[in-house]
């Protein structure tokens, strides 16, 4: 399997549970009103998100979207951070005044959230420049999803990205909606990875609900942009579980569909693989889980119990 070790398998698995558990969660405090503003959950694309960070080092970087959640803890962000920003408290990663869409940690490469819809591709062009410039060996992955595609910021930076053959993993995460436009109502083509082909860079279609295939295929893009080839564009097909923000319940969305997604549940499915082939036994996998939910409920105790930012306060960490 990859030859990823024990150690590795483990740890992607622990991750995909902890988004799960994390996302659960925020969704429960949200129902009891103590989310202010707005979320968009990550459930259901877990594989995307681990499967990407996995094959990254700490250095390398990560963009974001208003899904980002998952990106954060996937890079290895402090979940106690996390959920103390989305309650809007003193010790979140903004201080409690940025919330849930604009988490970013440098220490760990993550650049930042966006709430403004393909925003993050050109910064990862950027990011991806300033590692060329300062001749290191880093990589940006930069995520976005197939509403984002239809933006004019793919087309600027992805092919700046691949004209300078800048070390940018371009990671489409193709959940088949985009609020409640359906992909093909807005595209002509199924696979937005084709798109690459115009940019003169390599396109590949993943089971974004697979983490080993993800994490393969960024492994690869991973070297490509490390030995100076340039950018690859990876569409991850994948469906996100809930609707697109805490108040839509995603009518739009034909039942059957919603059920064939479910059963493809990447979680289910890496946990399945992991007994199958021997590498963790139940009794492991339940006490991974939880440990895992040890932890998440020691963050919501952690943002519970931290103060809110002080009134005078509000206009610190202003930049413009
Ligand atoms: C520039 C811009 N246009 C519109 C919006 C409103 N909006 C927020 S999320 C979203 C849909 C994004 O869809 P997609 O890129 O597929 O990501 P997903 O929500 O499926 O993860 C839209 C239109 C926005 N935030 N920014
Ligand atoms: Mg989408």
């Amino acid at each position: 399997m990859l030859n990823l070790s024990k150690e590795k398998l483990v740890e992607m698995y622990r991750l995909m549970v902890k988004i799960r558990l994390f996302e659960e969660k925020v969704f429960e405090l949200y129902a009891q009103n103590l989310v202010p503003g707005t979320i968009h959950l990550y459930t259901g694309q877990e594989a995307v998100a681990v499967g990407v960070c996995s094959a990254l080092r700490k250095d390398d970087y990560i963009t974001s979207t208003h899904r980002g959640h998952g990106h954060c803890i996937a890079k290895g962000a402090d979940v106690k951070r996390v959920m103390a920003e989305i309650l809007g408290k003193k010790t979140g990663y903004c201080k409690g005044k940025g919330g849930s869409m604009h988490i970013a940690d440098f220490s760990i490469g993550m650049l930042g959230a966006t709430a403004v819809v393909g925003a993050g591709i050109p910064i990862a062009a950027g990011a991806g420049l300033s590692i060329k410039l300062r001749g290191t060996d880093q990589v940006v992955a930069c995520f976005f999803g197939d509403g984002a595609s239809n933006q004019g910021t793919f087309h600027e930076g992805i092919n700046m990205a691949a004209i300078w053959s800048l070390p940018v993993i371009f990671v489409c995460e193709n959940n088949l909606y985009a609020m409640g436009t359906r992909q093909s109502m807005v595209m002509r083509i199924e696979n937005i990875a084709d798109r690459a082909a115009a940019y003169g860079i390599p396109g590949v279609v993943v089971d974004g609900n697979d983490v080993l295939a993800v994490y393969e295929a960024t492994s690869k893009a991973a070297e490509r942009a490390r030995k100076g080839e340039g950018p690859t564009l990876i569409e991850c097909k994948t469906y996100r579980h809930r609707g697109h923000s805490r108040v839509d319940p995603a009518k739009y969305r034909p039942r059957e569909e919603v059920e064939a997604w479910l059963a493809k549940d990447p979680i289910k499915r890496f946990r399945e693989k992991l007994l199958g082939l021997n590498v963790l036994t139940e009794a492991e996998i339940q006490q991974i889980d939880r440990e895992v939910a040890a932890e998440i409920e020691e963050a919501v105790r952690y943002a519970m119990e931290s103060p809110y930012p002080a009134p005078e306060e509000a206009l610190e960490d202003v930049y413009a």
